[in-house]
């Protein structure tokens, strides 16, 4: 029996901060109702997708940003799309800002399977960009200001595979697919806010797009797994954010590639079964993999130069 999961990568335009989350939910209903069209079994929407990406500004006191966050989901602004979806009997991802019972702040998804039940939430590992106020930047990038790191990756028995998950800068990091594909993931699902414009090296800028993909197919390639890459792009309050959402196959092939900058929803069919191609030869991990050379991994965060180095 085939084991194909048919998936939409809906990227979504700008949000910017006039826009209501009514409004915005209206808009992933929206790109849903074009995923059911199209015979998706889930449909994957961005990182921080109900609210404009406020880590941008600085507030001295974070309680005033509070209310860019969920505190429970679904909210009664983000029913309509779980009742829309349970109607539709197709799943989805979601990415938004989370305020637990315990006070603590999370950059984090949501997986709902197709009844419009919550299968898990995974919470961003991997935080970028910097934990005070830097005027000097254009725009500021404080999700270490902002969010309290998350817990691990986990995977979850879903559309009849092993999902993982995983959110934006976690996706340049090979430790998180490795750790997902230790697990069996055969699909990760990735949402995004990247702007293109990076103020420690503006050098990269440029790069962006190929940053982008080259991460997200070696990632694919390298552990035989699907990943759905999915961004939230176009000019937000005057910051430009990376486009290019895409579906990417074990072998590392782009299935399917985003050509705007705005709401916009492309589809693949994906055979899980390909997994196994990579996973059972190439990359066969119990085969191959050696995890005894590999203790620096774990063991150090740092580079460390050998002292026998530094003497010379
Ligand atoms: N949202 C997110 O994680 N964005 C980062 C920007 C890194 S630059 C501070 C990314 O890796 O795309």
């Amino acid at each position: 029996m085939s084991r194909t999961v048919t998936v939409g990568a809906a990227q979504t335009g700008p949000i910017q901060e006039k826009d209501s989350r009514i409004e915005v939910v209206e808009r992933l209903i929206n790109l849903l109702r074009q995923g059911s069209q199209a015979g998706c079994d889930l449909v994957v929407f961005p990182e921080l997708a109900l609210t404009t990406f406020f880590p941008r500004w600085y507030v001295e006191d974070k309680k005033e940003f509070d209310h860019y966050f969920e505190k429970e989901m679904p909210s009664p602004e983000t029913q309509p799309l779980f009742d829309e979806a349970k109607k539709l009997g197709i799943g989805f991802h979601l990415g938004y800002a989370e305020l637990t019972p315990n006070g603590e702040h999370f950059n984090t998804s949501v997986l709902v399977d197709k009844t419009g039940h919550v299968i898990a939430h995974y919470r961003k590992v991997h935080l970028p960009g910097h934990e005070e106020h830097e005027p000097w930047r254009a725009f500021q990038h404080l999700e270490r200001y902002y969010f309290d790191p998350g817990p691990g990756f986990e995977v979850h028995g879903a559309f009849g595979g092993i999902m993982g998950m995983a959110i934006c800068n976690d996706r340049r990091w090979p430790e998180t697919y490795r750790v997902l594909s230790l697990q069996g993931c055969e699909m990760a699902l990735i949402g995004y806010n990247t702007p293109i414009h990076y103020a420690p090296d503006p050098n990269q800028d440029r790069l962006q797009g190929f940053h982008n993909h080259l991460v997200l197919q070696a990632g694919a390639y390298q552990n035989g797994m699907w990943v759905v890459g999915v961004a939230k792009a176009g000019e937000e309050e005057g910051c430009d954010l990376l486009g290019e959402s895409a579906i990417i196959a074990p072998s590392g092939e782009i299935k399917a590639l985003c050509s705007t900058v705005d709401d916009e929803l492309i589809v693949a069919e994906c055979d899980l079964d390909l997994c196994a191609d990579y996973k059972e030869t190439l990359f066969n991990f119990s085969r191959y993999r050696r995890p005894e050379i590999y203790t620096r991994i774990t063991s150090q965060t740092g580079v460390e130069i050998p002292e026998a180095m530094k003497e010379n």
